[in-house]
């Protein structure tokens, strides 16, 4: 039995302009901060679940399943509430300032999905009360059988992301603060976000010290050749055309459908996904590069070094080394991101508004796929696992 204990709260999320948003989320402790996205949810294939929400907010909050089947509260099945004849939750809800809710089910099928308030969710999910449950398949094992589907499936990876997308409108986390009404129709977002972050926070670390509502970040790291799942995750009520530069991915599922008809492969390849609100997609990328081996680390003809400089002179995206290749020095006075000859393609929304932060570029919804050279990466890089709260 899985134990998964989360909090509803109030928290403030920073943007990169400087910008502090009064937002809703779901915590992993009674002392931790309301964060944006709510800690992950990952299981088992046919292992029971319970999700314990207690809720610090003003209002009737809940947490609500979509693709997973038989969930109850108590004995009976989690139904629509309503108040004076008014639908007010899709699902059984905890009370205002303090109440409690235990949601029980078992997953039957592997695969990413999203959890969500139910209640009130035009507001409450666009002021952060989502997250993401990934449901492992039963045998998986992450040192022997790291697949998304189960053996067999054509599924394996050797790291995986999870990226949960949505947008921001200050007016209605304003409108909450004042407790003035808000239109949804004249919804107007500002900053869109991937796992909570605009860019360039996107490219920093998880658990950045100074983002403590906002624990995930969206960079996409990996070795030549290995296997990639990227998980996306549609949280807001927009959906958002996404592509890596220059690398299509293979969807190897669909809202927690693996994309195969009996023996028939329906997996394809995709340069542009469109993912819609509610929406989930699991992704496998692979990075070789033409002519790239072990052997010949430098897939590509460097171009003449004054040509690798961006920005004024002395700021460069070069290392002093071929591209994937040995560490060099660094040539004095250089500004550089690029640190061991690692490769960065651009992960982003082709919706050009939704690349800025409040009208300025760059930002929004943009990071990185970023290809190191063989054996630089910790093991470690690319684990999704269970944060806290599991018992
Ligand atoms: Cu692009």
């Amino acid at each position: 039995m899985a134990v998964i204990n989360l909090w509803a709260k109030q928290g403030y999320m920073s943007t990169p302009d400087g910008q502090s948003i009064y937002f809703w989320g779901y915590s992993k402790g009674a002392a931790e901060p309301a964060q944006l996205p709510g800690p992950p949810i990952i299981v088992k294939q046919g292992e029971a679940v319970t999700i314990n929400l207690t809720n610090n907010l003003p209002e009737p909050v809940s947490v609500f399943l979509p693709g997973q089947t038989g969930v109850k509260v108590g004995s009976q099945f989690v139904k629509p509430q309503y108040s004076g004849g008014n639908l007010i939750s899709f699902v059984n809800y905890a009370s205002s300032n303090g109440g409690t809710v235990s949601y029980t089910f078992t997953p039957t099928r592997p695969g990413t999905y999203i959890y969500e308030s139910g209640t009130n969710p035009h507001k409450q999910v666009l002021l952060g009360l989502y997250g993401g449950i990934v449901v492992r398949p039963e045998d998986y094992d992450e040192n022997t059988s790291r697949t998304a589907y189960g053996s067999g499936t054509d599924t394996e990876f050797d790291r995986e992301y999870l990226i949960i997308f949505s947008e921001i409108d200050p007016s209605l986390h304003q409108a909450v603060i004042e407790g003035k009404p808000y239109m949804i129709s004249k919804h107007h977002p500002r900053y869109w976000t991937m796992n909570g972050r605009c860019a360039p926070d996107t490219m920093l670390p998880d658990n950045a010290p100074y983002l403590p509502s906002q624990p995930y970040g969206a960079m996409v790291m990996a070795e030549p050749t290995e296997k990639v799942l990227i998980r996306y995750i549609g949280a807001g009520i927009d959906s958002h055309p996404l592509h890596p530069h220059g690398n299509h991915t293979r969807i190897i599922a669909m809202d927690g459908r693996l994309l195969k008809n009996g023996a028939r492969d329906r997996s394809f390849k995709r340069f542009t996904v469109l993912v819609g609100p509610g929406q989930t997609y699991d992704q496998i990328f692979q990075w070789t590069g033409l002519g790239y081996t072990l052997d010949n680390p430098i897939p590509t003809i460097i171009p003449n070094r004054r040509n690798l400089g961006i920005g004024e002179a002395g700021w460069t995206m070069w290392s002093g080394s071929p591209y994937l290749g040995e560490k060099g020095e660094i040539p004095e006075g250089v500004v550089s991101f690029n640190e061991v000859g690692e490769y960065h393609f651009m992960l982003h929304s082709h919706s050009e508004p939704k690349i800025t932060n409040w009208g300025a570029f760059p930002g929004g919804m943009m990071t990185m796929i970023s290809i190191y050279p063989t054996g630089f990466l910790s093991p470690d890089v690319g684990v999704l696992s269970q944060p806290v709260g599991k018992e």
